[in-house]
């Protein structure tokens, strides 16, 4: 190999290696995730929430912390948006930021999970 050839690959290689990086965080990038205060009291509404969003379109991962109540959601980006998901909660029973829960949903809630009752 000459040192024309040799410098060719080195230059070939230094253009294609941070091309590939970029083209993965670009994959990376095809989720967003969104953070939603909720109304949630214990670990059945946080099972409840969990279970009924991994149901909504796009979504890959739900997760809700039970000591701020603020639930996190993974979804594939423009499958779903936020004020989407904020209505999906309200439907399950719980306010979603500044969204009232659903008063139907809210009321078919096991007791314990109502708003108005103290952390069990
Ligand atoms: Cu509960």
């Amino acid at each position: 190999m000459n040192m024309k050839k040799f410098a060719f690959l080195i230059i070939t290689l230094v253009l294609i290696v941070p091309f590939s990086i970029h083209a993965q965080s670009d994959k990376n990038k095809k989720t967003e995730t969104v953070e939603i205060h909720t109304s949630a009291i214990c670990g059945m509404c946080k099972e409840r929430l969990e279970k009924n969003l991994a149901f909504e379109k796009g979504v890959k991962a739900v997760e809700l912390n039970e000591e701020t109540k603020v639930i996190s959601i993974t979804y594939k980006k423009g499958k779903n948006d936020k004020e989407n998901l904020k209505k999906a909660i309200t439907k399950i029973g719980y306010d979603a930021d500044d969204l009232p829960a659903d008063q139907e949903a809210h009321d078919k809630l096991p007791d314990c999970c109502q708003q108005g009752n103290e952390p069990h």
